[in-house]
């Protein structure tokens, strides 16, 4: 299927499901749900017809892991947790126009017929074959009930369905070294039933629907991964589970088996879909079938196959429904350097930062737009977030709309004055104006969230700087009638503001709304007139008293911040540390046997395809040596060439990765778990000095 060209007659937004096994927080916020939910504000801004959708992903592994961590049930797990989740995104604005549960009726229910469909047509392959089990726990281990080395990068805490360091989905049965999450127990094979989407069969309409239907139109992140999938080749994969907590499998000799998470959790975009038209007494079907209907699926980098390859197959499989338009999935978002964690608590939780930061939403959706991780990871920083606040939302948009607001009830009561004559730069500025709903959509119709914002910031740089060479507080002074034109424009340029704000703002632009008194009910400004319509604001309309929009962030709250991270940092690590215990003792003629030299490093590079590995040359007084140590995360090669480092020189030689390493760097760690060189690094001391 080609890119559509016609103009679409409705929105179907979907917004990746979360997992109902912990709080949310800014990486979520930040990859899918602040864009979609800005996609979905500027659709109806626009006077479109949109079905926003999400709800909670309540089955899986990650759910029963998390029940059996607490000594709670599942069911208490996710009423639990969609009660939080549900709330963050309320208090956000984010403005699904439903959030469901994978939990519901209506959902099991079209889950179920929906495999049955594909069961009924012969869409399936089953097959008996051999899955790991535990026979501590009494259960087969898939997913995350399983852990183990990657077979593709060597990860050693790689799970059961996908490796999160190198990106890599996997079977259990491919892990190296496996080892049961539940007990600790080495998994046994045993056979057991399930069925298989044979994904190989769906090759070559993925090719033709992507590959070549969507090379130029869809972000290279998410074109890039679909093709090395379809590149590999694409395998039959299993989507059943022998597990007591899912969808059952409804179908003969599914009995104890439950459909695949990742079977069930896309179909609940339906759904959901399906539970908001019986509220709103509409047919849900066209959003799903309509050829018509613009799809769209928000999501993480960890999604992509799902949502590109595996769904859309389910889907073409079924034949009823239409396919996604595009995929616009972000890249991953960093806080303060280190990937977020909700097991590490290595995150600001949504409801947290409520607490810290009340009433400052937009302020939170502004830098995570700004800071999104579109084309790559990105990171947050606490200085970037007082910055985004203090430099661009205080001191251009909220100062500008201040300053009109303060002397338009100073100068006027209020009360818009009738402008004079324009000047060449007011006729200037009320045009330039005019660009700016079009400057954003373009923007915001590539999922080029970053740069919407920006232009959304550039239009209060636009009010900001005229403000400012105009300087009305001093031209009252001399010319009256001049003041009232600069502040018939100001407010036009706030008014715009007010209109195109709301995507991205949506609290401030409510209360910018209030300010100048324009409500739903007597307000004619909207993103699509603004382009043509001359007054915005009409002289004699009469606005309220100035309001902070926003306010300044002070030093010490990001401090407060920062050391609550250090906090938990140092908290991780503790727990990470239990001391080792003592080794067995040995003979000092054991010891004398080790021969531990000071060394030079003289050359480092890093080992290709090996994230930890680096390759150096050192001098250790006997010889110039190739020493391939395990330092790559802790150390760069330029920062460590011409550092002195404890060598054992008489160790065996032993190939790594294909290099041949002899000997040995001695290496400790320190308090925040960097690698450190055990350090001879003292004035006087020559290579090849003996350790004793
Ligand atoms: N719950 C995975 C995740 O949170 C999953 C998304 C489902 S979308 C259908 O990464
Ligand atoms: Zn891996």
């Amino acid at each position: 299927m080609a890119q559509q060209t016609k103009t679409p007659s409705r929105y179907t937004i979907t917004a990746a499901l979360p997992y109902t096994n912990g709080p949310i927080h800014i990486g979520h916020l930040a990859g899918v749900y602040v864009p979609a939910d800005i996609y979905a504000r500027y659709l109806r801004g626009i006077n479109k017809d949109v079905a926003f959708v999400c709800g909670s992903d309540e089955h899986g592994v990650a759910i029963s892991m998390k029940a059996k961590k607490e000594g709670i049930t599942p069911k208490q797990v996710i009423d639990k947790y969609h009660a939080i989740i549900k709330k963050s995104f309320l208090d956000f604005g984010i403005t699904f126009d439903n959030y469901s549960r994978t939990s519901a009726q209506v959902h099991h229910d079209t889950a179920s017929e929906f495999f049955k469909n594909l069961y009924d047509k012969g869409d399936f392959i089953e097959e008996t074959t051999e899955q790991l089990y535990d026979a501590e726990a009494k259960q087969f281990l898939a997913d995350r009930f399983v852990i183990g080395t990657c077979p593709k990068c060597g990860h050693e805490e790689a799970y059961g369905d996908q490796c999160e360091n190198c990106g890599s989905t996997l079977s259990a049965t491919e892990l190296i070294n496996p080892k049961s999450t539940v007990s600790g127990a080495v998994p046994t094979l045993k056979e057991t039933k399930h069925w298989f989407l044979p994904l190989d069969r769906y090759e070559d309409f993925l090719k033709e629907w992507i590959l070549e239907g969507h090379k130029n139109d869809w972000k290279p992140n998410v074109y890039g991964q679909c093709k090395s999938w379809i590149d590999d080749g694409l395998k039959p994969r299993a989507v059943t589970r022998d597990l007591d907590w899912g969808i059952p499998v409804p179908v003969p000799g599914g009995e104890g088996k439950v459909l695949y998470v990742w079977f069930d959790a896309p179909i609940g975009y339906i759904s959901s879909t399906k539970e908001w038209a019986a509220r709103e007494g509409k047919d849900w079907e066209p959003y799903w079938k309509d050829e018509n209907t613009k799809m769209l699926h928000f999501i993480g980098k960890d999604n992509i196959v799902f949502h590109c390859i595996i769904f859309p197959s389910m889907l073409k499989a079924h034949g009823d429904f239409i396919l996604p338009e595009n995929v616009p999935a972000n890249e991953f978002l960093n806080l303060e350097g280190n990937k977020l964690s909700t097991s590490k608590n290595w995150a600001v939780w949504l409801h947290e930062y409520l607490e810290d930061f009340p009433d400052m939403q937009d302020v939170l959706r502004y830098t995570l737009t700004a800071n999104a991780p579109e084309t790559k990871d990105n990171d947050f920083t606490w200085k970037d977030f007082q910055a985004r606040n203090n430099n661009e939302l205080v001191a251009i948009f909220g100062n500008f709309i201040n300053r009109v607001v303060v002397l338009t009830n100073k100068y006027y009561n209020g009360v818009l004055p009738t402008p004079a004559t324009f000047s060449e730069i007011d006729k200037a500025t009320l045009e330039e104006v005019k660009k700016y709903p079009e400057i954003i959509s373009s923007s915001l119709e590539r999922y080029r969230f970053r740069e919407a914002g920006q232009e959304l910031m550039n239009l209060a740089r636009l009010g900001n700087k005229y403000l400012a060479d105009e300087e009305p507080w001093k031209v009252i002074k001399q010319d009256e009638e001049r003041v009232k034109t600069i502040m018939y424009v100001a407010l036009q340029i706030a008014s715009a503001l007010a209109v195109l704000s709301e995507p991205f703002l949506p609290f401030t632009s409510d209360k910018l709304k209030n300010i100048l008194n324009v409500s739903a009910a007597n307000n004619n400004v909207e993103w699509n007139t603004i382009a043509t319509q001359d007054v915005l604001l009409p002289a004699g309309h009469t606005i309220n008293k100035a309001e902070l929009l926003f306010r300044k962030v002070e030093d010490k709250e990001i401090e407060a911040q920062l050391a609550k991270l250090e906090a938990t940092k140092k908290a991780n690590l503790q727990m990470s540390k239990e001391v080792a215990a003592q080794k067995d003792t040995i003979t000092f003629d054991d010891f004398t046997k080790l021969d531990m030299r000071v060394g030079t490093i003289i050359e480092a590079e890093k080992m290709a395809k090996a994230k930890k590995l680096l390759v150096l040359k050192v001098d250790t007084g006997l010889d110039t040596r190739t020493i391939v140590s395990g330092i790559a995360e802790s150390f760069t090669p330029e920062e460590i060439v011409g550092k002195k480092v404890t060598v054992l020189v008489n160790l065996a030689p032993r190939a790594l990765r294909g290099v041949e390493s002899e000997g040995m760097i001695l290496m400790t760690e320190n308090a925040d778990g960097k690698l450190v060189f055990v350090n001879p690094d003292e004035d006087g001391v020559n290579s090849g000095e003996t350790i004793n």
